[in-house]
């Protein structure tokens, strides 16, 4: 078996399969193969898994294939991030990319690196381009998905500071909100969610000025009940993983929480959940009340304040150890 290989000391390649200067191993000029016995190469791997190691990502997005790659190097945490079409999800990923590439992520964190640069640029863009003047009416594009069958996945590292001085891998999903709707409306949609069986933590994104508007309030709150419900008995998830229910927009909702959210919070603890309600404002359309961020960095520090949990028994059936990816795409084809 070989083992792509580089000898830049910084590069990830090694335990990645992912150059950091982005090239391909025959365009690189520090890329080296060399073998490495069977006892080394993890004997559980079939010979078509370690072929997927040595493939070089774009930088745009990652699938849970990708996903398994990067998890092999360090624990790496899966944050599902769902909400219906325009409750602000991609928004709170870009202003999440935006703090942290302005150094802006508050004491406890520094960014450490994304493997899908290219990914956060493209979503902040529109943020980039507004520089003064009124808010825009679209701060981001509708998710589009590469392949519309298989979700994508942003990553983000961060260092902690402070004594402990750990290095947090995160994976997000981003997907359009029809996924969300679909999977309210028909639970036999579930499939292509089943990889969140395996997800640390879950955002559900609440739309603030839906949830205080009293036309539409109602019919919000019961989506998202029934949302969380459907991750309960359709997706399996784990009621002991952190649960944030991002109420956004918080600029327009004059920074209060609307009443009818305490609904959701009351149904998801009713399934098990311990539900933490964080009201964001990812961009600000007044900023001098409500800074651009706000609440932004707590929802990911709320989900790394908790302990992975071990894996749990319903899902031991397969062979391959650990919360691998590996062992959600065989859940997944059960599920089809
Ligand atoms: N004022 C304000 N507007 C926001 C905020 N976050 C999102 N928006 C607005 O809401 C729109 C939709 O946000 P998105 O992040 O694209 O929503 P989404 O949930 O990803 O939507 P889909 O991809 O269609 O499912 C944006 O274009 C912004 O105009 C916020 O914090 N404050
Ligand atoms: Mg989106």
């Amino acid at each position: 078996v070989n083992q792509p290989s580089c000898i830049k000391s910084e590069c990830t390649l090694a335990t990645t399969g992912i150059c950091l200067l982005k090239k391909s191993p025959q365009e690189c000029e520090h890329h080296r193969t060399i073998p490495i016995s069977a006892s080394v190469a993890r004997p559980h791997l079939q010979e078509s898994q370690l072929r997927s190691q040595q493939r070089f990502h774009t930088g745009i997005e990652m699938g849970t294939e990708d996903a398994v790659t990067i998890s092999r190097s360090s624990y790496t945490r899966l944050i599902g991030v769902l909400g219906a079409t325009n409750s602000g999800k991609t928004c709170l990923l870009s202003s999440l990319y935006l703090l942290a590439s302005n150094g802006l992520l508050g004491d406890r964190f520094r960014f450490a690196g994304s493997l899908t640069l290219k990914g956060f640029e493209d979503r902040a863009r529109h943020a980039r381009e507004w520089t003064s003047g009124s808010f825009p009416e679209q701060l981001a594009e509708h998710t589009r998905l590469l392949d519309p069958r298989a979700p994508s996945l942003l990553h983000m590292a961060l260092a902690e500071t402070g004594k402990l001085a750990r290095r947090r891998d995160l994976l997000f999903t981003d997907l359009p909100g029809e996924w969300t709707s679909q999977l309210v409306a028909r639970a036999d949609t579930a499939a292509r969610l089943a990889f969140l069986a395996r997800a640390d933590g879950v955002i559900v994104v609440l739309d603030g000025p839906s949830f205080a508007s009293p036309f539409t309030r109602h019919t919000e709150s019961m989506n998202a009940c029934m949302l969380l419900g459907r991750l309960c008995s359709e997706l399996k998830l784990d009621p002991s993983i952190p649960l944030v229910l991002a109420v956004s927009k918080k600029d327009q909702i004059d920074g209060n929480v609307p009443a009818s959210v305490e609904d959701v919070a009351h149904e998801a603890r009713q399934l098990g959940f311990s539900p933490a309600t964080m009201a964001t404002c990812a961009f600000s359309s007044n900023p001098s009340k409500f800074a651009a961020g706000d609440g932004v960095v707590d929802i990911v520090a709320h989900i790394l304040n908790a302990q992975p949990n071990p894996p749990r028994p319903h899902i031991q059936s397969h062979t391959i150890p650990g919360r691998s990816f590996l062992r959600y795409g065989l859940l997944a084809e059960e599920f089809t």
